[in-house]
């Protein structure tokens, strides 16, 4: 039997990054207008930001750039049960697939801590943390960014788009599949990928 490798984004998909930076970002500027999570799209919040008014985006960037940001997102619901329970299949490997911010301050450091805080140490040798995951070979990879571009233009795995506030309302194309949640059946995306 060929083992299963499966890739798991993180930011959106096992911590909740746009709860988060909403939490944040209303308490630094409280006077200043934001963007419900109902009102969300576009995988890039600093964009619709900067839409709304120009100064915006700089003000939603300092948000992930600041100390703390990353640690403290919230895990997603299921998020990290499916994880535990994937890496505990027979013939499965999962990694752990994130880009961080080019801003390395607290960002990389913070990511490793979360994976350590939620999914425990020994997991720490499942994370990759790359800006090109088109590179990372894998049969699935799990990620709420519509579209995953990089260098190889012909990845090995298929993408499996998981739904979030800023993703819901895109028509997904006919050769993509979604995962809804963690409560959606992400084990016969599994099962569907075995051989
Ligand atoms: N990010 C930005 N700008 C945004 C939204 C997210 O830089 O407007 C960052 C946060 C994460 C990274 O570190 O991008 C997304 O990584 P992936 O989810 O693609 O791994």
């Amino acid at each position: 039997m060929l083992r299963l490798r499966v890739l798991v984004d993180m930011d959106g998909v096992l911590a909740d990054f746009e709860g988060g930076f909403l939490n944040k970002y209303r308490a630094r500027y409280p006077e200043e207008p934001y963007i419900a999570l109902e009102d969300r799209r576009g995988f890039w919040v600093s964009a619709q930001y900067g839409q709304l008014r120009s100064d915006l985006c700089a003000k939603a960037i300092s948000i992930w750039e600041s100390k703390d940001f990353f640690i403290d997102l919230e895990p997603l619901p299921g998020g990290v049960e499916a994880v535990k329970e994937m890496a505990k299949m027979d013939d499965t490997d999962v990694f752990i697939c994130t880009s961080p911010i080019k801003n390395y301050r607290h960002c990389p450091h913070e990511k490793y801590a979360w994976v350590e805080k939620h999914l425990g140490y020994d997991f720490l040798e499942q994370v990759i943390l790359t800006r090109d995951k088109t590179l990372v070979t894998g049969d699935l990879l799990i990620d709420d960014k519509p579209d995953i571009l990089g260098v190889e233009p012909k990845p090995t795995w298929e993408h499996i788009l998981f739904t979030a506030c800023h993703n819901k309302h895109l028509p997904v194309s006919s050769s993509q599949r979604r995962l809804l949640s963690w409560s959606d059946d992400w084990r016969a995306i599994l099962d569907s990928k075995r051989q």
